[in-house]
């Protein structure tokens, strides 16, 4: 049996391709199991729906397997239209977040179109899947835990949960080697770095419950981290294979600063050379822990500050305190790792136009290197997304238009995601709201910024080889640096889904 796996296109460009870990993982076990298996990264290669057809037509599978982020759903729906319409006889699973939230409505609306939904972690539901069909068993696969199908009468069932892999060390490596294309250190579409990157889960789940966040529902905020050996022998594998970068995309990397220590103190061990990034939380920044993470070659942390105001931060129920910014960036700094990246997210439930402001100024007047803003949305899995719907301020099943691609769809609002000042603010107030924001990135680039900015990264520039590589990367092609920069400079943050300007 051949199976195809997927990780979508949003029918747009978008800037920076991942290494997609899902498939990736899936594809391993489903080779190790004896299937033969393609993987597409259709978001890195810019395919759109025909592109996708294109290949699915010269690889000829019995299933195609898709990963679907809530934002990615609306154009994958788009691109399983096509592949049925072109062979109904093509089995089509869908997996990762939105499946695993919306299983019963995907199957009312789609069911014409989607055969299965993999709830939960994939592994060895698809495999348990994969080899039931191979089987071609007159039944119905009642059995495997995590799946969603339909029954001939049109009737739904969804069998009981998976239980969370307990042991993510009995997880093979996933085999880079089934994706073909060159994953690079890119910002804003400009490859800061000419070194090879991937990426690494060392851990997976977070015991935090963030209202905006859907991991809490998804892995059930049980962290489950792999052995520090484990994860270096991974390290080790990819370093062999010609990756001088890791970006590590766990829930939450440095939830046990013990665990990161250890993790580091192999690298060191085992002496490879390889920069890293990762994510952050401001609360979890032992000084020890940082050093450590420097001298293993950790090269940028990307904090969640999401707000600078305390009201929002509890609303958003992060469980940090403003005043923990200063004092991890602080603390960043004094371990000499080369970036801070701040993430922010604007226009909260309730949130003002000066609370807004203040976020923005805490963005220009720290010492983080860049910022990302983006535009509060709720979708299927998260706490607020539950509350919205029971208090009856929004109703999932209203209509909606959302924006796929550069096309305004109808759908209904559990298929995409919902900007929070569209249904909170008036539209007078949602328009203020909107210039605010949509002047982030320009307030933060203002010239006097700019000039501090320049000056201290001359500073860190001339004391680290990996911005050295970084300045002489941008040197060499500065037209398409200066653009890229250019381009993000004036980007302006947006919701992905609901469209209602
Ligand atoms: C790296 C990453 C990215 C990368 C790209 C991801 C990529 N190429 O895969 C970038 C930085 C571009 C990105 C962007 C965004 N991301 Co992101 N991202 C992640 C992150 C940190 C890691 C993904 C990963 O590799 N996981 C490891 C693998 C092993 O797990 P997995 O992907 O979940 O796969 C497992 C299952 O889901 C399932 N599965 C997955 N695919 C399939 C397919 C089939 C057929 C089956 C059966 C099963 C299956 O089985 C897999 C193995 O167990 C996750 C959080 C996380 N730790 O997972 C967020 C996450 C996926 N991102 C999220 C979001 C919201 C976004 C953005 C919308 C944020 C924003 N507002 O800009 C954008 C979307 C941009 C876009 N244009 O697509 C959410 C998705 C929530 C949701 N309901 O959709 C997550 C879960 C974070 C969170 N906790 O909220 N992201
Ligand atoms: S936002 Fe981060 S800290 Fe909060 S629940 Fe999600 S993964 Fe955990």
């Amino acid at each position: 049996m051949k199976i195809a796996l997927i990780n979508p296109s949003l029918e747009e460009k978008i800037y920076s391709p991942w290494p997609p870990l899902g498939i990736l993982y899936l594809g391993t076990i489903l080779t190790e199991n004896g299937f033969t298996v393609e993987l597409l990264d259709a978001a890195a290669k810019f395919y759109g729906k025909n592109d996708v057809l294109n290949w699915i037509k010269r690889v000829k599978p019995d299933i195609v397997g898709i990963s679907v982020f809530t934002v990615a759903f609306l154009p994958v729906i788009n691109l399983i239209k096509v592949i049925k319409d072109w062979n109904p006889s093509i089995i089509i699973v869908l997996g990762h977040y939105h499946p695993t939230m919306e299983a019963e409505n995907i199957l009312r609306k789609y069911g014409d179109y989607v055969d299965y939904c993999v709830r939960g972690e994939g592994e060895y539901t698809f495999l348990e899947l994969c080899e039931f069909l191979d089987k071609n068993i007159n039944n119905l696969p009642n059995d495997i835990k995590g799946l969603a199908f339909q029954y001939s009468n049109k009737k739904i069932i969804l069998t009981p949960d998976a239980p969370l892999i307990t042991d993510l060390d009995d997880l093979p490596f996933p085999d880079r080697k089934l994706l073909d294309f060159n994953y690079k250190w890119n910002f804003s579409g400009f490859e800061f770095s000419k070194s090879k990157i991937t990426s690494i889960i060392s851990s997976r789940g977070c015991p935090f419950n963030c209202s905006y966040c859907a991991c809490t529902k998804f892995a059930k905020r049980r962290f489950r981290p792999r052995s520090p050996e484990n994860i270096v022998n991974e390290i080790l594998l990819v370093a062999d294979q010609g990756y001088s970068q890791i970006n590590f995309v766990d829930d939450n990397f440095t939830l046990q600063p013990k665990r990161t220590i250890k993790i580091c103190q192999l690298i060191k061990k085992e002496k490879i050379d390889i920069y890293w990034h990762t994510d952050g939380r401001v609360d979890q920044t032992s000084q020890d822990m940082l050093k450590q993470m420097k001298k293993a070659g950790c090269k940028s942390i990307w904090f969640g500050f999401e707000s600078a105001n305390q009201r929002i931060l509890n609303l958003y129920n992060k469980r940090t305190k403003v005043s923990q910014f200063y004092e991890a960036i602080r603390k960043t700094r004094k371990a000499n790792i080369e970036l801070i990246v701040g993430l922010f997210m604007l226009g909260a439930p309730t949130e003002t136009i000066a609370e807004v402001k203040n976020t923005i100024k805490f963005a220009v007047d720290s010492d983080i290197d860049v910022p990302f803003f983006n535009v509060v949305e709720i979708f299927s899995g998260t706490k607020f997304w539950d509350d919205y719907n029971s208090n009856g301020i929004i109703n999932q099943y209203d209509n909606v238009k959302a924006l796929v691609g550069t096309e305004i769809q109808e759908a209904e609002r559990w298929e995409t995601t919902t900007r929070v000042m569209d249904f909170l603010l008036s539209p007078e107030e949602r328009e203020k709201m909107l210039i605010e924001i949509q002047n982030a990135y320009q307030t933060f680039f203002s010239f006097e910024r700019k000039m501090i900015f320049l000056w201290k990264m001359l500073y860190r520039t001339v004391r680290s080889k990996f911005m050295l590589n970084m300045a002489y990367n941008i040197v060499r092609n500065f037209k398409e640096a200066f653009g890229a920069i250019s381009a993000f400079r004036n980007s302006k943050p947006r919701g992905f889904g609901t469209y209602d300007e």
